[in-house]
């Protein structure tokens, strides 16, 4: 038996999960979870770098301390680095993405580069909180920082290097710095220029599916190897996507819905710039994709009503959105306001009197409003990688943590007209092993790896209904999306 770790870092929560591989079979189970949650620092949200070492290494001793570990892979949220100065040290703390300084950077970035140059060269989606935004304004609220840092580590390289003292730059999280070139695959050094950020604080470029080289940090447990999986969560997700042919779509559903299918090469055309569109590199494609503001939002509403003392569990917050009026709440879920609101009640009820409703005052009705405007978001996300692509699509995979939301999925089947096939719940965990499994040459690639996620993991299948009134619904949702456009 062959044990492999795969450390998740997901949006909301880590896991370190513990991969057995038989030669046929892969199982995985959960050793260890732990928060990610943002802490605060000086006025500002920041990653808690201390604190997710600490999960990893306690996740990796509970394996250790039954089987000898082949080898670690690491993946997290995408864009959020540190930088690091000559003696490798974090010259201050990793500001997180949902901290609301970012904002600054775009209106620094488009003094310099039109937006539309920028997704050219790099084929991303403006989201304010991007690695070249984040620069940007870290550039502006002190010159001095980037000239004292030697290198820029994305989280999962940043602890990658802790681990082994080994610093580079895997190939699918680099992508969603938006400072990747679609032409030459490498650091987009026009665009470098352009911004006045130094090419030198970026690592070399390495392939998912490579060994990094051995934890020596890591004695106790008797240094495995550390492995280039596809760092970038979501890449690790659609690894483990159990689909049986392209083209397929895809729900990578947490913290986030990441809705999209994968292509051979990026998609840069006009609608794309218009829609917001992102191409992150994959292992062996480009992920086509929008981000969608996804269980954020319920995340939020769950923990502002623990906070009042109104605890309640998810099956019955569920239960509750089911007797709740149909449509009665729609809102637009990406509205830059839901990125870090003070109150995400006050945040939804906002925007549905936007839109011309009653704000949905009950559990039930929130919870519905929530569910309902994501599933018809993620149809018009469809609708527009269908125009992108010219694909056909048979079916909806829903992976990742949301999957687990029979709500949801239900609704999500019934809005696009498709049979939603969701799972695995751990997608992100099961990409990062099977990564590793073709790092270490125990499988050959990544349709190996599909399948063996096929036939590791149950899937359920739900298929649509009640389309009718979803079409009805779906009409005055585009329409009032139409009335009040927000970006992105
Ligand atoms: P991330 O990787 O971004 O941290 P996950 O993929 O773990 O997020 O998804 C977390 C979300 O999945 C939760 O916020 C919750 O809405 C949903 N979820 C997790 N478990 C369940 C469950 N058993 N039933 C319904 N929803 C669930
Ligand atoms: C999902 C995710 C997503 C990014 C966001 C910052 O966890 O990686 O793909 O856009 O976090």
């Amino acid at each position: 038996m062959l044990h492999v770790a795969a450390v998740d870092l997901g949006a909301s929560s880590g896991r370190v999960m513990h991969g057995m591989f038989d030669g046929s079979r892969l199982e995985l189970e959960e050793r260890h979870r732990f928060s990610t949650r943002p802490a605060k620092r000086d006025g500002h949200l920041v990653v808690d770098v201390d604190h997710l070492y600490r999960g990893i290494q306690t996740g990796l001793g509970r394996i250790a301390c039954a089987n000898p570990i082949a080898s670690v892979g690491i993946d997290s949220w995408a864009v959020d680095f540190g930088l690091i100065d000559e003696a490798g040290r974090l010259v201050q703390p990793p500001r997180h993405y949902r901290d609301g300084a970012h904002e600054a950077g775009v209106r620094r970035a488009v003094q310099r580069i039109s937006l539309e140059d920028l997704f050219r060269e790099t084929g991303i989606q403006l989201l304010p909180f991007n690695t070249v935004y984040q620069l940007m304004a870290l550039q502006e609220e002190n010159e001095s920082l980037l000239s004292r840092s030697r290198l820029l580590l994305l989280l999962p390289d940043l602890l990658n290097f802790m681990l082994t003292g080994v610093a580079h730059a895997e190939w699918t999280n680099a992508t969603t710095t938006q400072l990747v070139s679609v032409r030459t695959k490498g650091w987009a050094t026009e665009v470098l220029e352009r911004l006045g950020l130094p090419a030198t604080l970026f690592p070399e470029i390495r392939s998912p599916g490579t060994l990094l080289g051995p934890a020596r940090h890591l004695v106790e447990i008797g240094q495995p190897q550390v492995v280039h999986v596809a760092s970038h969560d979501t890449a690790s997700a659609v690894v483990a996507v159990p689909a049986m042919r392209q083209p397929y779509l895809y729900i990578s559903s947490g913290t986030w819905s990441l809705v999209g299918t994968v292509v051979p090469e990026p998609i840069t055309s006009d609608d794309a710039l218009r829609w917001n569109f992102s191409n992150e590199g994959g292992v062996g494609h480009y992920r086509l994709l929008k981000n969608v503001m996804g269980l954020w939002l319920l995340q939020e509403l769950e923990r502002e009503w623990a906070a009042t003392g109104e605890s309640v569990s998810l099956p019955q917050m569920l239960q509750e959105a089911q007797l709740a009026e149909p449509f009665a709440h729609l809102f637009d879920p990406d509205h830059p306001r839901f990125l870090h609101p003070s109150s995400m009640t006050e945040a939804i009820k906002q925007a549905v009197m936007e839109w011309g409703g009653h704000p949905p005052e009950q559990r039930g009705e929130m919870v519905r409003a929530v569910l309902e405007s994501l599933a018809l978001k993620y149809r018009v996300v469809v609708e527009e990688v269908k125009a992108l692509t010219g694909f056909h699509f048979e079916a909806v995979h829903v992976v990742g943590g949301g999957s687990q939301n029979p709500l949801l999925s239900q609704w999500t089947a019934d809005c696009l007209g498709l049979p939603v096939i969701a799972g695995p719940s751990e997608a992100s965990a099961w990409g990062n092993a099977l990564m590793q499994l073709v790092a270490l040459g125990e499988i050959s690639d990544l349709e190996e790896a599909r399948s063996l996620s096929r036939s590791s993991v149950a899937l359920r299948t739900y298929e649509p209904a009640n389309t009718a009134s979803w079409e009805d619904a779906y009409a005055r949702f585009r329409e009032r999306l139409s009335h009040h456009p927000t970006l992105a």
